[in-house]
Order: C-alpha cells, then sequence, then structure tokens
C-alpha cells in the first residue's frame, strides 16, 4: 500500500510576513503591488484568510483587491526571505519522507509508505508534521492524504485551511464524483470549455465518458484526464537529484567594455539555458548572473520569480534588470547566467502543447 502526502503551505508569502510582523496577524493582509489608493498597477500575488472574506485573491489587480477592503494591509513581495523560508519548510519535510518532490515553493509531496502501516498512523504522523513547521517557522499548512498523487493533491485541497484530510483506498471515486470537472487537477480553463460544451460538468460524469471520444478530443492527454477522473495515478514521487540548476557560462575573446555587445551576450545565453531547462521539463525559480572583470574581480547577483515559469520573455526580463546593476564601462572577461529553483512544470502546463 502506498501512502503519500502532499503538504501545501497555507497563504505561504503572507504567512511569511505575519511571522515576522506579528502585529499584522487578525487583519487583512495581501501581499502584491502597492495599490496606491485604488490607482496602483500590478497584482495581488496572494493574501490571508481574512482578506480572502472580503473575495481578495490571487492573481487579482492590486486595485481592485483596495475597493474590496480599504483595510487591508498591502504589502510589498520579498521573495528572498520567501525562498528562504521555503528552504526551511523542504528541509523539514524531507526528513519525514522515504522519497520527496517540491513541487513548487510551498508544497512537496511526501512518501512515508516504508514508515507507515496504516491511514490511522498516517494521520498522527501528518499532525506531527503540522506541529514541527509551527513550532519551528511559525507557519500552518495543510496536508493531503492518499494512496497516490492526485488524490493526495486534491485532499490537501479540501483540508484547507490549517487541517488534514485523508482519502482511503477505495474511496478516490466517491471522493472526486461530485466535484465540479475544474476541480481536477490538469483541468485548466480550456479544458473545462471543451467538457462542458459537451455537457460534462461534474469529475463523476467525466469518469463514465467514453475514453475513446476523449482521445479524439484532448489526443493522448484524454486517457490522463479519464484516469484522473478515475482516481487513477500511477506516478512514483520522485526527487530530481540530478538537475539543481542550469545554466552557461562565456569568456570574451578579448575583454569587452561595450554594455550592449555584453547584455546582447547574457541573452543568448538565457535563451540556450532555457532551451535546455525546456527541453527537460523544469521551470525555475531564481535567476542568477555572474561578472567576472578583466581584474578577476567577480560579482554574482540574483533575483526571484514569484511562482516558477520556464518563459523566454520572463527570464531575459529578470536577466536585463540584473545586468542593469553591471558596472559601466568596466572591461568584463567572463559572464554566466544560472537558472536555479528548479521544479518539474505541473500538468497545466503539458496541456498547453495540446491546446495553444
Ligand atoms: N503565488 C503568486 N501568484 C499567484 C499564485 C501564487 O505569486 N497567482 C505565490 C504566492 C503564494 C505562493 O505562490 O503564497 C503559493 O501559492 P498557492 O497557490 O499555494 O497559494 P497560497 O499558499 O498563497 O494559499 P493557499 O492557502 O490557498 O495554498
Ligand atoms: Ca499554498
Ligand atoms: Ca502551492
Amino acid at each position: 500500500m502506498r501512502i503519500i502526502f502532499l503538504v501545501d503551505m497555507d497563504y505561504f508569502f503572507a504567512a511569511c510576513e505575519e511571522v515576522r510582523r506579528p502585529e499584522i496577524r487578525g487583519k487583512p493582509v495581501a501581499v502584491g503591488a502597492d495599490p496606491k489608493a485604488g490607482k496602483g498597477r500590478g497584482v495581488v500575488m496572494t493574501c490571508n484568510y481574512e482578506a480572502r472574506k472580503y473575495g481578495i485573491k490571487s492573481g487579482m489587480p492590486v486595485s481592485k483587491a483596495y475597493f474590496l477592503c480599504k483595510d487591508c494591509i498591502f504589502i510589498e513581495p520579498d521573495f528572498d526571505y520567501y525562498e528562504r523560508t521555503s528552504g526551511k519548510v523542504m528541509d523539514i519535510l524531507r526528513g519525514y519522507a522515504d522519497k520527496f518532490e517540491q513541487v513548487s515553493i510551498d508544497e512537496a509531496y511526501l512518501d512515508a509508505s516504508n514508515r507507515l502501516g496504516s491511514y490511522e498512523e498516517a494521520e498522527t504522523y501528518a499532525k506531527r508534521i503540522k506541529d514541527r513547521i509551527m513550532e519551528e517557522l511559525g507557519l500552518p499548512c495543510s496536508i493531503g492524504i492518499s494512496y497516490n498523487k492526485l488524490l493526495a493533491k486534491m485532499a490537501c485541497q479540501e483540508a484547507k485551511p490549517n487541517g488534514i484530510k485523508i482519502v482511503r483506498e477505495g474511496e478516490g471515486k466517491k471522493f472526486l464524483e461530485n466535484m465540479d470537472i475544474g476541480e481536477l487537477y490538469g483541468v485548466g480553463k480550456k479544458i473545462r470549455e471543451k467538457l462542458e460544451k459537451e455537457g460534462i460538468k461534474t469529475i463523476g460524469q467525466l469518469a463514465k465518458s467514453n475514453v475513446i471520444e476523449l482521445v479524439e478530443k484532448f489526443g493522448k492527454y484524454g486517457i490522463e484526464l479519464y484516469n484522473y477522473s478515475n482516481g487513477i495515478d500511477e506516478s512514483e514521487v520522485v526527487e530530481n537529484y540530478e538537475v539543481k540548476s542550469i545554466g552557461r557560462e562565456y569568456t570574451f575573446e578579448k575583454d569587452e567594455a561595450d554594455l550592449k555587445n555584453i547584455t546582447s551576450k547574457y541573452l543568448e545565453l538565457c535563451d540556450e539555458a532555457i532551451k535546455e531547462l525546456k527541453s527537460k521539463g523544469f521551470e525555475f525559480k531564481t535567476v542568477t548572473i555572474k561578472v567576472r572583470y578583466y581584474d578577476f574581480e567577480e560579482h554574482i547577483k540574483s533575483t526571484s520569480m514569484a511562482s516558477p515559469s520556464d518563459s523566454e520573455e520572463a527570464a531575459r526580463k529578470c536577466i536585463s534588470s540584473l545586468v542593469n546593476g553591471i558596472e559601466k564601462g568596466k572591461k568584463v572577461r567572463k559572464i554566466g547566467v544560472r537558472f536555479g529553483g528548479l521544479v518539474k512544470a505541473l500538468g497545466q502546463k503539458k496541456l498547453s502543447l495540446y491546446f495553444s
């Protein structure tokens, strides 16, 4: 019997802020750009559950969030801090797993089948994990437990906030049955619209549909959708030991002082590295550039993304802004670009291969 946990931190960025600013606890808090009394641009990255009561959510323009709740406390994101905190969370979680797989900044799968004999034991184990993270880091999380990754992930969604939800063997189909089709892992907006056109509104309806017709409509992905809707997912929890970061370096033949030439070389390296990253199915969270001057002085600068990405455009933007900090006119010998915090692209991404 497999026992798999999906641990996902609650309102992560905002929870991190509550830890270092206890005075904001219990009040509505959103992390995102400054709303400038409703005139600000940019979006809410996340908000705590007090703010959610007002209808504020991730991805919403901050101007709209401001009008929904004028008393909401808006905090500009501090990615380095969230990354560091995430690292501490992951270090704790790793200790509870036979097999461990981080899937995003605030979430990871743990396979603990070898350590546990029953779901009762699993529940106690999950409580221990939650207590430990709360005691050491002051952060709440939710945990889904099941016999596969798909159901663990969906159980976690039900467990939120600050809870534990178990889906036992034999309960998978029933657990999913009445949920809206959009709730199914792997179903994005486009697929949902297509399915709804066919009259498929619940996961249960999808589970009963004709798999051959699904393949006709969605290609190979139709089989995956069919399996998911039936609560079937054989994929293993796997840590990517091999690749932690992907990068490129370049040494100029002659020391280069022209920032335009230097920048275009950085972007070339960026494109090459992104190509490799995509071909391996990764998304990056951090971008680092390195510069070594003619006198061997070396500098490293990095920045973090709000959420993992494999976008060439986003990568180029980060790099251009980092390059801005390079000393002008000083001769450069060697440069490097590196993408770190790699995670496997999620199911949603795979869909874009079928529907672009
Ligand atoms: N995030 C972001 N932009 C988004 C969604 C999320 O920058 N559109 C960031 C902020 C979140 C973090 O990623 O804190 C984790 O995202 P989750 O989807 O897990 O959401 P939260 O942890 O914020 O809330 P929940 O309690 O619902 O998990
Ligand atoms: Ca979360
Ligand atoms: Ca998450």
